[in-house]
């Protein structure tokens, strides 16, 4: 069975990682698909998502990356998968990821949501709080994949 999991991953982090890792056991195929988020302001466009999340999934052979296009369940569909993988970290994401898999199900009822939880370790992280922390030139290097460090480091530095 394959499953996508579709994210901003603006940019990737260890807890996106762990989940992907974690789903590329279960899953025969994991598909990531980097769509931009209309309600987020990115850093990192859409293609240099796509080439970190390529470069930091390299030693998983099961896992595809794309950039992601349009209503997710459309792409979904389009890609011929039946299984949407979102990640949860504490309360705070329930509200949000509750309501967005209920509407994915009103417009797509074949397309089921599974929710992996976050690993105890990482639940502390987003790529939000990560941007913050790097913009002030702190060391990140444990919280995210080494390709995603060194576009941070380059994206800061002088700013
Ligand atoms: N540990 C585990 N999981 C985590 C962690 C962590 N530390 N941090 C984040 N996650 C999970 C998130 O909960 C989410 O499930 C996933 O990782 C990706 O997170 P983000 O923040 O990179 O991605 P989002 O939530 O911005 O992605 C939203 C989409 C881009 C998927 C969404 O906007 C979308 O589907 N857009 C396409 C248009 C569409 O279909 N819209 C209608 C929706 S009803």
């Amino acid at each position: 069975m394959r499953a996508i999991y579709p994210g901003s991953f603006d940019p990737l982090h260890n807890g996106h990682l762990d989940v992907i890792e974690r789903a590329a056991k279960v899953f025969d195929e994991v598909l990531v698909a980097v769509f931009v988020n209309a309600t987020k302001r990115a850093v990192f466009n859409a293609d240099e998502r796509v080439r970190l999340v390529r470069e930091s999934t390299r030693h998983i052979p099961n896992v595809r990356v794309e950039e992601g296009k349009g209503l997710l369940v459309d792409f979904a569909r389009e890609k011929g998968v039946g299984v949407i993988i979102r990640g949860l970290r504490a309360v705070l994401d329930f509200d949000y990821e509750f309501q967005f898999a209920l509407m994915n199900k009103k417009m797509a009822p074949d397309v089921e949501t599974i929710f992996m939880l976050t690993n105890e370790s990482h639940g502390y992280l987003s790529s939000t709080l990560i941007k913050e922390l790097a913009s002030y030139h702190a060391d990140v290097s444990a919280l995210v994949p080494a390709p995603v460090n060194q576009a941070l480091v380059r994206y800061y530095q002088g700013k």
